[in-house]
């Protein structure tokens, strides 16, 4: 039960390391790749029809600018696939994530934020749970402790703007 973590360059590399992270948080074996859908295509279609046989449960997909990268994915594949738009160049993000969250009808590609690639972890933890109880249970946990962190800010927050007595 492994998860892909697909990007379109190496330059990818410092966003996609938000979802390796995440899965490696919860144990999750992860495949990381670098493939090109518009310089390696015939390696990107390969990955993705083979996916499945392998072991795969989802693939992550990162790419910038015409980021058409995870639609590609998704069209020689049926498992999930979650698109991170990435910021590349003089549009900030907004070319990647148009390119990636307007998938015509028929072949769906789940976007995350632009550089949202932790949520992307975390959406195909959540995926991986619906079958699994030991993710489930962490889940569970992982939600605990951002709970925790909060209501510790919020003290701390809360003791340094008190009204002077
Ligand atoms: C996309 O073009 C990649 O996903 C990357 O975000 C962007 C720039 O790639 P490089 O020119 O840095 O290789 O295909």
């Amino acid at each position: 039960m492994s998860v892909a973590v697909v990007m379109g360059s190496a330059s990818d590399v410092p966003v996609m390391e938000g979802a390796v992270q995440a899965l490696r948080e919860f144990s999750i074996p992860v495949e990381v790749r670098v493939l090109s859908a518009h310089r390696t295509p015939d390696d990107a279609i390969d990955f993705a029809r083979t996916a499945a046989d392998r072991g795969l449960k989802v693939i992550i997909a990162g790419a910038g600018g015409a980021a058409h990268l995870a639609g590609v994915l998704a069209a020689a594949t049926e498992l999930p696939v979650i698109g991170v738009p990435i910021v590349f160049g003089e549009l900030g993000g907004i070319d990647s994530l148009l390119a990636m969250v307007q998938m015509p009808k028929g072949i769906p590609v789940a976007t995350v934020a632009v550089n949202g690639a932790r949520n992307a972890g975390l959406l195909a933890v959540r995926m991986l749970a619906l079958s699994d109880a030991r993710l489930a249970a962490a889940l569970v946990e992982h939600r605990e402790v951002m709970a925790a962190q909060v209501r510790a800010s919020d003290a701390e927050v809360r003791a340094r703007y008190a009204d002077p007595a």
